[in-house]
């Protein structure tokens, strides 16, 4: 069901009360998401108003200038950022003649054209009939028109009745799938227990994927679009010192993202919020940076991951000026405590502070610990130089004696060993 997004018209509905700049802000998101889903804007249309109009959301009267627009401009398209009741879009097709979107529907179908992996896509799928259910008869006005069918008298109640059931059990077989998936990613995850993992959250664009590439050496999809990285991947990025992290990216965030498609991507969110940190990153060069943080901020309590461990990596300060990059320093340590460091994904040399922070991080988790080990027992000798950080040994006749930081889980490994034996320090 991939509309043809050609020609069109934008319209913004902003409250009144919302700052000029911020409503031109937005309109100008919305037309990177009409782009990004192959659509070609040729017109806007702003209506401030206290309240959404129950039939039109805008105004009677602006809702007839829109139609007009329409024909003027030969749009077939018009584009809401507003989200529309099933009822408003009704309304709004039937004056305007052409179909009538709303920003949820263009952002779920960019997922849909761009989610790659068959876990993404089952979400995305699940997302879209969720929308739809409760807009059915809309959408079955658009299958008649674009089919040429007996005109706007839609489908009968019987037929409506069909679709519902035979969507609600596509629902519940989606639903299953991707618990199924959910299982085996948990099973996964086990066998990377004892590593310690930071996952890059933040606002779509903000550049997660090129730091991942950047720190981790291998390739990742990086696009100056809207919606890049569909699909969480991880890599594992030296910290130095013998030190590793399994660091994940994650589908970036934006301002309204439709609930149903946070409620399908929440088992890969939640897994985010398993790792060690949360790597909120952030573009210090967009003018409207400090909003989109707080849509960030917002979903991540929604997820209920707020209260994680969190480091703002505020990015892209190549793109700022000496003097600006020393003001924004200043303004963000002045108004949040959250620690925070300041990088560029393009100069490998700013990433050493993030590498830092993380390593630091790293440390601070590791039980510091001597352990007697029998000096027969090679390998777990070995395994404490692979996954500790050994601070100093003495050998013994029969036992080396180790000073040194481990992770929770080779400690529990050790623990099991015949002839080692483990104490904490102080
Ligand atoms: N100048 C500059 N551009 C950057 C930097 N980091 C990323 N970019 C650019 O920003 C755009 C978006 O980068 P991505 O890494 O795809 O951003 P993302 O956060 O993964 O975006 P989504 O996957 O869409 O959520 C690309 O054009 C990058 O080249 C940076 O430090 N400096
Ligand atoms: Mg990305």
């Amino acid at each position: 069901m991939q509309p043809q997004l050609d020609r069109a018209l934008l319209v913004g509905a902003p409250d009144h009360v919302l700052e000029v700049r911020l409503a031109d802000e937005h309109l100008e998101e919305l037309a990177r998401l009409t782009d990004t889903a192959g659509g070609d804007v040729v017109g806007t249309l702003v209506q401030r108003i206290s309240r959404p109009h129950p039939r039109f959301y805008i105004g009677e009267g602006k809702a007839r200038q829109l139609a007009d627009e329409v024909s003027n401009k030969e749009a077939d398209l018009v584009v809401f950022d507003e989200e529309l009741s099933p009822a408003q879009g009704k309304n709004l097709e039937d004056l305007l003649g052409v179909r009538v979107i709303d920003r949820s529907e263009l952002i779920l179908d960019i997922f849909a054209t761009r989610a790659r992996s068959r876990e993404a896509r089952m979400q995305v799928e699940l997302a879209q009939l969720e929308y739809l259910l409760p807009r059915l008869r809309r959408m079955w006005t658009h299958l008649s028109r674009i089919r040429g069918g007996i005109g706007l008298r839609g489908p009968g109640e019987t037929q409506l009745e069909t679709d519902r059931r035979l969507i609600g059990i596509r629902i519940g077989e989606l639903r299953r799938k991707l618990r199924d998936v959910a299982k085996a990613r948990a099973v996964q995850r086990k066998s990377r227990e004892g590593k310690f993992r930071a996952a890059l959250v933040g606002y779509t664009n903000a550049g997660k994927s090129s730091l991942l590439r950047s720190l981790s050496g291998s390739e990742l999809f990086v696009e100056d679009r809207l919606f890049a990285t569909l699909d969480s991947a991880t890599r594992s990025v030296d910290l130095g010192s013998g030190q590793e992290a399994l660091i994940t990216d994650t589908v970036g965030f934006i301002r309204k993202l439709p609930h149903d498609l946070i409620a399908s991507f929440r088992s890969t969110l939640e897994e985010a919020g398993e790792s060690d940190v949360l790597l909120h990153v952030i573009d210090a060069s967009h003018s409207d940076w400090e909003a989109h943080r707080n849509v960030v901020n917002g979903v991540l309590h929604e997820l209920r991951l707020h209260e994680n461990d969190i480091v703002l990596v505020f990015n892209k300060i190549d793109q700022l000026t000496h003097s600006e990059e020393v003001a924004f320093r200043s303004r963000v340590r002045a108004f949040d405590a959250t620690p925070a460091v300041f990088v560029s994904a393009h100069d490998s040399e700013s990433l050493k502070a993030l590498r830092e922070t993380l390593k630091a991080r790293l440390l601070s988790q590791l039980a510091h610990v001597v352990v007697h080990v029998p000096v027969t027992d090679g390998e777990a000798v070995a395994s404490l130089y692979r996954e500790g950080d050994v601070v100093h040994r003495a050998d013994e006749n029969s036992h080396v004696l180790l000073t040194v930081r481990i992770p929770q889980a080779l400690r529990g490994r050790l623990a099991s060993r015949s002839g080692v034996t483990i104490k904490d320090v102080g």
